[in-house]
């Protein structure tokens, strides 16, 4: 089945799973209870690199599955921020595991930090919707046909 994950105006032909990450996969899965079928591999050459505030909000993600981000390599801050709310920074070192919950709700970002000179990987685990799934979805919003039973993620 299809799936493609289009982000921040990008979308990225997937690449097969590999032996490697398919173990990781496994391990992340059976660390969260979710199924994921996507990762997206994010490389930050230095502290320069960064990413803006934003919301995992695309219309292609299940919400139901809570992101899984591991981090390799040199430590980089993540803040959370909410309307209301007291933003929150946490230090990702390398092994650190983070789950997050409410995508919709709060923003997260990676700011520059110009100090780190070491490169940085995340592997963000997603659980993300078939094109056909996608299809039944944009139907149900655009003609108002009545929901229909979400089809399994494959
Ligand atoms: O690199 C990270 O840990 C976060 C990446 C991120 O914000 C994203 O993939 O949406």
């Amino acid at each position: 089945m299809n799936l493609d994950y289009e982000y921040s105006g990008h979308c990225e032909l997937p690449l097969p799973w590999n032996r490697t990450r398919l173990k990781i996969k496994s391990d992340v899965d059976k660390k969260t209870g979710f199924e994921y079928n996507f990762v997206l591999l994010n490389f930050y050459e230095s502290g320069h690199a960064k990413i803006g505030a934003h919301k995992d909000d695309e219309p292609s993600l299940d919400q139901s599955v809570d992101i899984a981000t591991l981090s390799f390599g040199a430590c980089r801050d993540m803040i959370f921020s909410k309307k209301g709310c007291k933003s929150v920074r946490q230090a990702l070192e390398a092994g650190f595991f983070l789950l997050m919950h409410d995508q919709k709700e709060w923003t997260h970002a990676i700011p520059p930090q110009p100090c780190v000179k070491e490169p940085r990987i995340s592997l963000t685990f997603r659980g993300v919707w078939s094109s056909l799934q996608q299809s039944l979805d944009e139907m149900e919003r655009d003609y108002s046909i009545p929901p229909c039973k979400r089809l399994r993620r494959e």
